[in-house]
């Protein structure tokens, strides 16, 4: 069939909105119609070239919601018509990771689907002159329609809304996932958010949620300072109104230092800070934010030998086919909110705007509608 798509020509480059070709689903493979699909910074990441990983051409996009519209043989768990958010982080709920309750990095398709490609190793995508192109993170949400494994599609509800939901293909999962399954924050607890964007305001919330006393947020750009505090922010801190170091301003601030401090930045001089700014003895700093190629951390050895952990999180720790269903069940109860967090939303067309709107630090989430 012929979908249109906004493609990934190569690094630098804007995207550019075409007709493409899209072969049908494989084995344990399904066609999705996209619906809605939001832009996350990780595309972005990749689209500049700082991805170690990233390729071209590509139909980035990662963070969707859609129908089923076929299935491949062997799909038992999928028929047409279901309501489904893409996964970039599988769940086969058979490997050695998936039976490993101590992670959700599913690894059943992790090296196909870093080299760009399906399972058995080929692309669904090419271009009309027959040019083959790649898939992104398993997903390719940037396509009206796409294929994806069956085990790396959440089925959820049917009465909730595409351009909503779709943010929690990444963001929302991500930032309330790395406080509930990462951190497994505990009620009353302080905590450090550094950097107030799509993730960071997630983490936020999921501060709110679990119970937490105190809540400072981060980020040297006041404009954010509004939307934060609505989602549960008790104390700001612009770095760049600090006198002197930061570190010590923070521990001062959480009396003693936090429980738990999350980098939504992806810049390695605020992870070191949010590892420092860590409650010594028992404090946790997790990192989620996603730094370029060849970027590396730092920190005296001495503040993890008193006491302070290191850890990331990919995907917020969620097993996506499981917990994904649970977090749209949160937001169609009102237990967690989105709405807001979706600043912007354009037609395929405009996708480039949304890029530019995230460059300059007007959006949180710019969402794409089909
Ligand atoms: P964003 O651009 O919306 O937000 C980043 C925020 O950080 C902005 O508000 C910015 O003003 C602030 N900031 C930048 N430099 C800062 C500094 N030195 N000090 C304080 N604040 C600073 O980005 P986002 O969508 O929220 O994504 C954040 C990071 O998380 C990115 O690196 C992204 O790639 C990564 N990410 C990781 C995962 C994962 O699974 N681990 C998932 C999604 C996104
Ligand atoms: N090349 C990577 C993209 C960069 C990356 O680190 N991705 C994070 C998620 S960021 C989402 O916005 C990730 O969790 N990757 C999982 C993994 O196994 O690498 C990619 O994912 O293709
Ligand atoms: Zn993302
Ligand atoms: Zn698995």
């Amino acid at each position: 069939m012929r979908t249109k798509a906004a493609v990934a020509i190569e690094a630098g480059k804007p995207l550019e909105v075409m007709d493409v070709n899209l072969e049908g689903p494989k084995e344990g493979e399904v066609l999705v119609e996209i619906k809605a699909t939001g832009i996350c910074h990780t595309d972005e990441f990749t689209l500049s070239g700082a991805d170690p990983e990233g390729l071209f051409p590509a139909i980035l996009g990662h963070e969707g919601a859609g129908v089923v519209v076929e299935v491949g043989p062997g799909v038992k768990s999928l028929k047409p018509g279901d309501h489904v958010i893409p996964l970039y982080t599988a769940e086969c709920r058979e490997c050695e990771y998936c039976l490993n309750p101590k992670t959700n990095l599913c690894q059943k398709v992790r090296s196909t689907q870093g080299q760009g490609l399906m399972p058995d190793g080929t692309s669904r995508f090419s271009m009309l002159d027959g040019t083959p192109i790649l898939h992104y993170m398993g997903c390719s949400t940037f396509s009206n329609y796409t294929v994806l494994p069956e085990i790396s599609l959440a089925k959820v509800r049917e009465d909730a809304p595409f351009d909503k939901i779709c943010y929690i293909g990444c963001g929302v999962t991500t930032g309330i996932g790395a406080v509930l399954y990462t951190a497994k924050a505990e009620i009353g607890c302080r905590a450090i958010v550094f950097g107030l964007g799509g993730i960071g305001l997630n983490v936020i919330q999921g501060l709110r949620l679990a119970g937490a006393d105190q809540i400072v947020g981060v980020d040297l750009n006041p404009a954010k300072v509004e939307m934060a505090k609505r989602f549960g922010m008790t104390d700001f801190v612009n770095p760049a109104e600090v006198e002197g170091d930061l570190v010590p301003y923070l521990v001062n601030l959480t009396k003693g230092g936090a429980d738990y401090t999350f980098d939504a930045t992806g810049n390695v001089n605020v992870m070191r800070t949010a590892l420092e700014a860590c409650h010594k003895g028992w404090g946790e700093s997790i990192i989620i934010g996603v730094a370029p190629a060849g970027a590396e951390i730092s920190t005296r050895p001495f503040q993890l030998v008193t006491g302070r952990s290191w850890r990331g999180t990919a995907f917020g720790g969620a097993r996506g086919r499981t917990d994904v269903p649970k977090i749209v069940d949160w937001y169609m109860e009102g237990k967690i909110e989105i709405d807001p967090m979706i600043t912007h939303v354009l037609p395929l067309e405009d996708i480039n705007k949304g890029f530019d709107l995230m460059h300059a630090g007007k959006s949180i989430r710019a969402v794409v509608q089909y």
